[in-house]
């Protein structure tokens, strides 16, 4: 395929987001390499209430080899966010592309491409113990463990 038809057949809803794990060891050609060719995605903006099965449902259509809850690292929680990992590229793009937009408990939750899962991945990095974003949250969601935690001290 030539590189103009390349750029016109492009999927946004399958492109990389501006997100990069700063754990990442590697350079950033290697951890985009690593999203250009991963099955796992990442689901962020989930309701604290949203369960593995409720994950699992979602993907009833998909052929998935594992969901990752991310937890509270203290209270071992659900805390909005999870990894699934698919069993090739393309099970993972259709997951992705069917997924984009998509209310799950009242949620619109957000996909992106990772890297793939690494144990501890699983708990947030917030100084609180639940996720970064929650901490500079400044509104009230139920569904989201209430106000930004930062907002609380
Ligand atoms: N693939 O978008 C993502 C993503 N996010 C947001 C988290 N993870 C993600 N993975 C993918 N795509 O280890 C994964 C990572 C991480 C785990 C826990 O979930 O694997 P975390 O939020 O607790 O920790 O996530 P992380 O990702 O190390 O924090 P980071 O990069 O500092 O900030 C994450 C987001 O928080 C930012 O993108 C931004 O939306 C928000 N944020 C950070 N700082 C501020 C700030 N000062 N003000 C406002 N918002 C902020």
């Amino acid at each position: 395929m030539s590189k103009d038809l390349k750029i016109l057949c492009k999927d946004p809803a399958l492109e990389l987001s501006c997100y990069r794990d700063h754990q990442f060891s590697g350079s950033k050609f290697q951890q985009e390499k690593l999203l250009k060719e991963s099955s796992t995605l990442n689901m962020g903006n989930l309701s604290f209430y949203t369960t593995e099965e409720k994950i699992h449902e979602l993907f009833s259509r998909s052929d998935i080899r594992n969901i990752f809850m991310g937890l509270d690292k203290i209270k071992k929680t659900a805390c909005g966010f999870c990894f699934v990992e698919c069993h090739n590229r393309a099970d993972a793009e259709n997951a992705m592309w069917f997924l984009t937009g998509t209310c799950l408990d009242e949620w619109i939750i957000r996909t992106d491409w990772d890297i793939g899962f690494r144990e501890g991945q699983q708990y947030g990095h917030g100084k609180s113990e639940g996720q970064v974003r929650d901490e500079f949250r400044e509104d009230f969601h139920s569904g989201r463990g209430g106000f930004g935690r930062q907002t609380q001290i």
